[in-house]
């Protein structure tokens, strides 16, 4: 007998956007090759967990049928390319779109060997000719992943600053795209007592115009590949290579790639890393409707929304389309005004929108336990319980309309950002966390480590008293984290390098 081994994948969707058809056919594999949810991640994308070994196959056969991949979507390489999903701002946003599925076009591994091995295509090219139908990836590829994402402000959603590389889209007085600020060298990822790992947000480089922005992204991409570090994998992402050779070095090899001279950043600003929940009317007059989907886990659960079967309903009757947002949210986008009683009515026969906090809305949580192999706590599977106590907590101290971000993760990788929330919770071991905070409201500064090794039991205990200090001694519409620095409960991180300093 084999072992009955157990598998996670997955897909690529460029700017997370799913047709009904394609969430059918998803639906569907999740409920007869996986453990029957569909995952919404972090990064706009849906994972299956818990498909045996003996239906790998059989599911990437499904995947396939929807016009879907998992190529990239793990590994070495550009992965998944992310999109601002704010559907108000209709031609910023295919913009953004246009950007991320023409970088994430570009950017794939060339290789036919996801076909040749999923759907019995007949040979995996190797060694020596693998090199050549990479030909910006070579036979070594990069020496890390690589993450890309797409902002438009005022909305974060996406979290430009969490990412290697990222676009910001300028606007004009109409809301038209006049070019893009480029960010490098985010990330998170970082292990426990080892200094020389930390969070970083990312650097503001320069402005392309739009038709330089491909070539940016590929020279960008191109100079990690070969300035990354390839001896430590513990050091190779891109926040490291741009602290080790410094901007403006990195800036000129950039200039250099792309054969010009590039502009200084232009004026942004932005105002949140969530979500903009219910219903909002872009400009060309469709409608779109954002979920919240506790951890982004379409199931239905039990006593309360039914996710699942609710989303599949929407699907067989839905015109338009739905987006996964970078905050493992769903969004029911491009609806027709007439059509809206429609899709409101199973909204609420399936209980979609039933009763999320502020703090709720603003909350996210990796997989961690029990899929995880990396986690040292619990993550998803605690933060509901966790966040209902630290609602009483909130109420009692007259905040339970204020948004306060809040994220927990598993383990110091960081998957679910914790590390730019107001309130950061990273697994130590079991029923153990560290307490981040400082963290600003959009997603543009680092916290710092407040407490340690935090027992699960503690938690509404140390927090209760700040959101007390909070409620009493903030400034008029002064967010969470900026008060926490400002009252001296913490230090300001300025970046990576003294995130561990205290
Ligand atoms: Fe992640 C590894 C889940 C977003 C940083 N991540 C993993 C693995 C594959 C564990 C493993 O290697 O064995 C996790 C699978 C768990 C499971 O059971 O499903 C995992 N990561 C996730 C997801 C599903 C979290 C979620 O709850 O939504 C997200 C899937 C993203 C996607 O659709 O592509 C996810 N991971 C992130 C993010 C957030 C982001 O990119 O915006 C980060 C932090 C940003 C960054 O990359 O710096 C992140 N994941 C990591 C790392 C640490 C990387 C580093 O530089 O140190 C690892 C471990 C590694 O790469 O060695 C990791
Ligand atoms: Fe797993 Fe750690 Fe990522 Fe959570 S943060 S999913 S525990 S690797």
């Amino acid at each position: 007998l084999d072992k009955a081994y157990s598998f996670m994948i997955r897909l690529r969707i460029a700017g997370g956007v799913v047709t009904p058809k394609q969430w059918l056919i998803l639906d569907n594999i999740a409920t007869t090759y996986a453990n029957g949810t569909l995952r919404a991640t972090t990064r706009q994308t849906f994972q299956y967990h818990g498909v045996i070994k003996s239906n790998l196959k059989r599911a990437m056969a499904g995947i396939d049928a929807a016009l879907l991949d998992t190529i990239a979507a793990c590994g070495d390489v550009n992965r998944n390319v992310m999109a601002a999903t704010n559907p108000a701002q209709t031609g910023a946003h295919r913009a953004a779109y246009d950007l991320a599925k023409t970088i994430s076009d570009s950017l794939l591994p060339k290789t036919s060997a996801w076909r040749e091995i999923w759907l019995d295509g007949e040979r995996v090219v190797g060694g020596e000719e693998a090199a050549e139908v990479e030909p910006i990836y070579g036979k070594t590829y990069l020496p890390r992943k690589f993450k890309t994402v797409i902002a438009v402000p005022p909305s974060n959603e996406v979290d430009i600053f969490a990412h290697d590389l990222g676009f910001i889209a300028i606007l004009d007085k109409k809301g038209k795209v006049t070019g893009w600020n480029v960010t490098v060298g985010g990330g998170m990822g970082m292990t426990h007592g080892e200094t020389d790992t930390f969070p970083r947000t990312a650097d503001v480089m320069l402005f392309c115009e739009p038709a330089d922005a491909l070539k940016v992204a590929e020279a960008v991409m191109t100079v990690q590949r070969d300035w990354g570090n390839r001896k430590s994998r513990k050091n190779a992402r891109l926040k490291y290579t741009i602290e080790r050779y410094g901007l403006a070095a990195f800036r000129a090899e950039v200039e250099k790639r792309v054969g010009k001279k590039l502009a200084d950043p232009k004026p942004f600003k932005f105002d949140g890393n969530g979500d903009r929940y219910g219903w909002v009317e872009g400009e060309d007059g469709r409608h779109h409707l954002t979920l919240y989907v506790p951890s982004g886990r379409v199931k239905d659960i039990d006593g309360g929304a039914r996710f699942l079967s609710g989303l599949r309903r929407i699907a067989e009757v839905h015109e338009g389309d739905f987006r996964l947002t970078g905050n493992q949210n769903v969004i029911i986008a491009n609806v027709p005004a007439a059509k809206r009683p429609e899709i409101d009515a199973l909204v609420d026969e399936y209980g979609l929108t039933k009763g999320a906090s502020a703090l709720r809305r603003n909350s996210m949580a990796c997989v961690a336990l029990p899929t995880c192999g990396l986690a040292l706590a619990e993550s998803e599977r605690y933060l509901p319980d966790l966040l209902t106590e630290l609602e009483e907590s909130l109420a009692s101290h007259g905040l339970a309309e204020d948004e306060i971000t809040i994220r927990m993760t598993g383990c110091p990788n960081g998957c679910a950002r914790p590390f730019i929330a107001e309130i950061g919770l990273v697994g130590r071991g079991p029923e153990r966390y560290h307490l981040y905070l400082g963290a600003a409201f959009d997603g543009s500064r680092l916290g710092k480590l407040y407490a340690e090794d935090v027992t699960a039991a503690e938690l509404r205990t140390v927090l209760d008293p700040l959101f007390a200090a909070y409620a009493k001694g903030r400034k008029a519409g002064e967010r969470f984290g900026d008060y926490l620095i400002r009252a001296g409960y913490v230090a300001q991180t300025i970046n990576g390098p003294d995130f561990h300093e205290r």
